[in-house]
């Protein structure tokens, strides 16, 4: 299916990832292999980026970005965007390198995106979708995070933090990545919403998550916390423009 939808970059952040890298990576060229990788990596202390190379010299569908320090997963995932559109892409997916975005499920957005969307969700919260391994404590952040992203947006989405998705190039052309500030999980909600108000159709399609096995987490307070005063500020300038189209 991908194929119809022309070409497809994978764009896998990372930080620290050394020892997930070469798995993900391998299981996404054994699931796909017409689909090209590029790791954005941050400049890990660990040497995730010397092991993408290495991966890169190897293969000639695994493409490398270096950045120099950690800048947060929205800006990591804009310049992997930026790389991807001004090289022809197609199609341009996000997944993250620990194990919990299964390549072997791409395919089911891929097929969704040529269905007819603009951008197309991996999601734990649509019937069918699944979470295994999760903390309770995990499981109860994301729910209440799409709960309040949902009620203050108004987006008909019921997981807008995911992480696992697909893009038309033309969509990331129309919404635009000049003016995105999102620094952590809520990049993920900023561009969910640039595309419904653009007009553009979103599908959900449900998915398997499964917890990081190995390595860390990069969750924190502060990205929590971002996420939370964001989602209320766009809630609020929305708002106007909400009970305009209700009335
Ligand atoms: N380049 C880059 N990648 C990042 C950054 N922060 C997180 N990542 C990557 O983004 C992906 C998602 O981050 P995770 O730490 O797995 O976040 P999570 O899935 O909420 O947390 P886990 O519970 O550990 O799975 C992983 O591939 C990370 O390596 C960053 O600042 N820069
Ligand atoms: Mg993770």
């Amino acid at each position: 299916m991908e194929r119809s939808l022309g070409r497809v970059l994978v764009i896998v952040p990372t930080y620290n990832e050394r020892e997930n890298l070469p798995m993900i990576a391998g299981r996404l060229r054994a699931a796909l292999p017409d689909v090209h990788l590029l790791v954005a990596d941050d400049g890990s202390p660990d040497g995730t980026g010397a092991v993408a190379d290495e991966l890169a010299a190897a293969d000639d569908h695994v493409h490398v970005l270096h950045r120099p320090g950690k800048r947060g997963l929205g800006a990591a995932y804009v310049a992997g965007f930026r790389w991807g559109l001004s090289e022809g892409y197609d199609v341009l997916v996000e997944m993250d390198a620990d194990g919990s975005h299964k390549p072997e499920e791409l395919h089911l957005l891929l097929d969704a995106l040529g269905g007819s969307a603009d951008l197309v969700i991996g999601s734990r919260w649509v019937p069918g979708g699944r979470v295994v391994n999760w903390p309770a404590s995990r499981e109860l952040l994301s729910r209440v995070a799409n709960t309040y992203a949902r009620l203050m947006l108004g987006v008909p989405v019921r997981d807008t933090t995911a992480g696992f998705r697909a893009y038309r190039a033309s969509t990331l052309e129309k919404i635009g990545l000049d003016d995105v500030r999102s620094e952590g999980y809520c990049f993920q909600v900023d561009l969910t919403l640039r595309t419904v108000r653009g007009g553009l159709r979103v599908a959900e399609v449900p998915i398997t998550f499964v917890d990081r096995v190995v390595g860390a987490s990069k969750m924190s307070r502060a990205i929590v916390a971002e996420a939370f005063w964001r989602v209320t500020v766009w809630g609020l300038t929305g708002l106007p423009r909400r009970l305009r189209r209700s009335r």
